[in-house]
């Protein structure tokens, strides 16, 4: 049992105070270290004062809710009523139920984008039996017993999951939950861990770790949410609870998950079904991404930090010299006047519009960085009106909360109060008007610096929670959220008609509604390269989809191998972006000499090609709610041999990427789903089923693409606002079988929100062999006009086609390649 199971507060370990203390050392001002060792001391008496009831659960003292003595049936819900307390399951969907244990304190619903209300009334039948009750609808059958056992079940009675009678000790929560031998489990958000989170501890407590590797945990933003796959089928199950929780999934007991609340309520939603469609559901109820503007998923270059404004300058103009895209350059912290929010430092930055201006002219846009802390400084507009509007948080008796972050002492806007939203969101518009196209939330989890102890807000700390009041054990997991919650809608509001974006390094779930993530600060070497492909599984699967790490490793330096290689992965993450810690050596595409330099410059250009099909994934994430990054299970989750793959994963519909995560590895083995793919570079097609063995030069990361897919290519550009539209390339990969395989393709103007007044065009193909042919049916809806002149069709199969006919015209295909003016409905390749 770790010390967090026995409820005593999480311990950081010598080795991370010892890396913490030299950080400290260099990079904070020895006035801050002291204000760090003061709020410490200031700390400790506060939460002595106001102790918190809910900062840690007991170990002792668990009670059940002992049997039931009573059942009311109503409309949308049926309730049981036991000894100690009731049990209420509401329909939302025939495959999405609310399960709720009172008493408790319901949560406010921060993460819930569609209330029970707007869902229409579901058909459920209600039977009493011998062993209890059973309510089922069309696709779930859930079983309670008289002393408050819960099963679900399919409705061909295949069990999918059993709760035990939950438990409590004051406030606190605890259920516990059988596990299947074969049992994998994904999600929890963002976590140091392989993809199967099966047979570890997590604690459910947004933190910043300082640097992490593999093992470390709890991160920066944690989701109550997972997706289970076993023999019997699969479900998602999301708690709607914000205080720190510990998930025990089969680490002390195999055979057993237990889930422990320190406080707020039991109330979990459970969603049955196959995997996408459960994820389609979970982000139906807590929400989906914004189609990002198509310049976000151009390639972003960052570090801690690029200023004064002429090395920014110097930057772009060394993008140009090497003829390397880019569209987006990210300024840290450095870059404000003493750390203050919303500020220039006009001896480094005199004329940030300016600058916006002439980057913007040659096509690429300003990140800037934004904190939660607000300096204390009377002088200073932002601390002024925010205490002016009572929007800091303060403690009980009405003091305020101050802590040191960078700027020195520093006070804290409570995200929870829709006043202090509102407000916080006006405070980007003097950047927004200066040209500044996005922005970038760190040190949201909240974190400050403190010499002991937990590197956050005192618990007692109060929140306005929307008017109910709470305090932070309840609010601090929220934070991150509602930050990027309150800029969003500020965004909003200042700028109605272009596509926000926001990068957060905090949240919780929901988050995917307001904000993109990347996943903080790793390290320069293998081993967190690695890691980076099972993390952004695991947050795909807890319904963000638009996240990336930080590429060639926050700290440290990646050798030149390591950078090319994570470059490669990076093509086919959602948000892909360089960036580096303050001290490290430059880290560009072009910092480590040739042949590197050349390879990364083909490889970012790759990422320019691929980009309307990594829109067309984007799309899926808006509208559906599906990841971009998959595991490779997700086109087959029946096969169990890939529940466990961390290596690779799919990109999209039609892609599966292996990136070469060892050093001086020039090939390596994977495991391809069943069917046909193809060597994406070679164009060799491999039997799936099976693991395979390729090359892997360093020019190239192993990529396979999946027959019947329909790829499409551009021709790449410097960035996202010189796309050349003559051409577009569509490659077919030829089918086997008869089965029919669609294949999507999104276009619209790449920002604005004419595309949901149908200003987009959504082309499907559908391909299908019939004999020696294969035939594309080709359908488009939506009314943006196809944009480019020209298709050039190019035949990925092996075996040799010699015309392509479209509706109906036969025209000759020479070298695989057919050109086509226009769009046609029906294509045929013949032999
Ligand atoms: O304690 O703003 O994760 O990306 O460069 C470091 C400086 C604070 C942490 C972020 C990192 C960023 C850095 N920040």
């Amino acid at each position: 049992m770790t010390q967090h199971a026995r409820g005593t507060p999480p311990r950081p370990t010598v080795r991370t105070l010892l890396r913490m203390g030299w950080w400290a050392i260099r990079w904070i001002r020895p006035l801050v270290i002291w204000q760090a060792f003061r709020y410490a001391r200031w700390r400790d008496r506060v939460e002595a004062r106001w102790p918190v009831a809910t900062a840690m659960p007991p170990t002792s003292g668990w009670e059940d809710w002992g049997q039931v003595q009573d059942v009311h049936v109503h409309p949308r819900a049926v309730e049981w009523v036991f000894e100690r307390g009731k049990l209420e399951i509401a329909f939302f969907a025939a495959d999405l139920i609310r399960v709720s244990w009172y008493p408790g304190q319901e949560p406010v619903p921060y993460a819930i984008a569609r209330p029970l209300e707007t869902w229409p009334e579901v058909a459920f039948r209600y039977v009493e039996r011998p062993d209890g009750w059973t309510v089922q609808t069309a696709a779930l059958v859930v079983h309670v017993s008289p002393r408050g056992e819960v099963r679900f079940t399919d409705p061909e009675g295949r069990v999918l999951r059993e709760d035990a009678p939950p438990q409590r000790a004051g406030p606190a929560l605890r259920l516990r939950t059988r596990l299947r031998p074969e049992e994998h489990i994904y999600g929890l958000g963002e976590r140091a861990t392989r993809a199967n989170r099966r047979g570890h501890f997590f604690v459910l407590w947004n933190q910043d770790p300082g640097n992490y590797t593999w093992g470390d945990d709890p991160l920066y933003l944690n989701v109550p949410v997972y997706l289970s796959l076993h023999r019997n089928g699969s479900y998602l199950v999301f708690f709607e609870n914000p205080y720190r929780a510990f998930f025990d999934l089969g680490r002390t007991r195999t055979d057993w998950a237990e889930h422990t609340f320190a406080g707020g309520m039991l109330r979990y939603y459970v969603i049955p079904g196959p995997p996408a469609r459960a994820i389609e559901r979970y982000t139906e109820l807590t929400g989906r991404a914004d189609l990002p503007p198509l310049w976000a998923l151009g390639y972003h270059q960052s570090r801690y930090s690029y200023y004064p404004e002429t090395r920014v300058r110097e930057l772009v103009a060394t993008f140009e010299k090497y003829d390397v895209p880019v569209d987006v350059i990210h300024l840290d912290i450095h870059y404000m006047q003493g750390y203050r929010i919303f500020t220039w430092d006009r001896e480094r930055f005199p004329n940030p519009k300016a600058l916006a201006e002439t980057l913007k002219a040659r096509g690429i846009r300003l990140v800037t960085i934004v904190d939660p802390g607000v300096k204390q400084d009377a002088r200073y507009p932002v601390y002024r009106e925010g205490l002016e509007g009572r929007c800091f948080c303060t403690l009980p008796d009405g003091t305020p909360v101050r802590a040191p972050v960078w700027p020195g002492w520093c006070v804290f806007p409570d995200f929870t109060d829709p006043e202090a939203r509102a407000w916080w969101g006006t405070l980007y518009r003097a950047f927004i008007n200066a040209g500044i196209a996005g922005f970038w939330h760190d040190m949201n989890e909240p974190v400050v610096f403190t010499v002991w102890g937990e590197r956050t807000f005192p618990l007692c700390t109060r929140h306005a929670m929307e008017g109910r009041g709470g305090d932070h054990a309840e609010a601090h997991n929220l934070y991150g959220l509602l930050m990027a919650r309150a800029g969003y809608e500020g965004w909003r509001r200042l700028v109605p008609d272009r596509r926000p974006f926001f990068l957060s390094r905090s949240g919780w779930a929901g988050l995917q509604r307001y904000a993109w993530n990347w996943t903080g600060d790793n390290y320069s070497d293998w081993r967190s390269f690695y890691l980076s492909i099972p993390m952004l599984i695991g947050l795909g699967l807890s319904g963000i989809p638009f996240t990336g790490p930080d590429i060639g490793g926050f700290q440290g330096a990646p050798t030149p191998e390591l950078y090319t290689r994570w470059l490669q992965a990076g093509v086919f993450f959602p948000f892909f972006r360089t960036h580096t810690s303050i001290g490290t050596p430059d880290q560009e595409p072009w910092s480590f000499g040739e042949p590197y330099t050349r390879i990364n410059r083909e490889t970012i250009r790759w990422r320019y090609r691929l980009l309307f099909y990594l829109y067309m994934a984007a799309w899926q994430a808006a509208t559906r709610g599906w990841p971009v990054i998959r595991p490779l299970w997700w086109i087959d989750p029946q096969d169990e041999r890939l529940w466990a793959v961390d290596d690779a994963f799919l990109c999209g519909d039609a892609l599966l990427v292996a990136p070469v995560v060892e050093e001086g590895a020039r090939w390596r083995s994977v495991r391809l789903p069943r069917g046909l793919w193809y060597d994406f570079w070679t164009g060799r097609s491999y039997q799936g089923g099976e693991e395979i063995t390729v090359d892997a030069p360093l020019d190239y990361t192993p990529v396979f693409v999946r027959a019947g897919a329909v790829l499409p290519l551009i021709e790449p550009a410097a960035n996202t606002e010189c796309l050349s539209y003559r051409r577009l390339t569509l490659r077919v990969y030829p089918p086997v079988a008869n089965r029919e395989i669609t294949s999507e393709l999104y276009l619209d103007s790449g920002d604005g929100w004419e595309y949901l007044e149908e200003k987009h065009l959504l082309s499907r193909f559908h391909v299908v062999r019939d004999g020696d042919e294969v035939v594309i049916r080709w359908t488009r809806e939506g009314a943006y006009p196809w944009p480019f002149e020209e298709v050039m069709w190019e035949w990925a199969g092996e075996s040799p086609v010699r015309t392509l006919e479209a509706d109906g015209i036969s025209h000759p295909v020479s070298e695989g390649r057919c050109l086509l003016t226009r769009p046609a409905d029906v294509l045929r390749w013949r032999p």
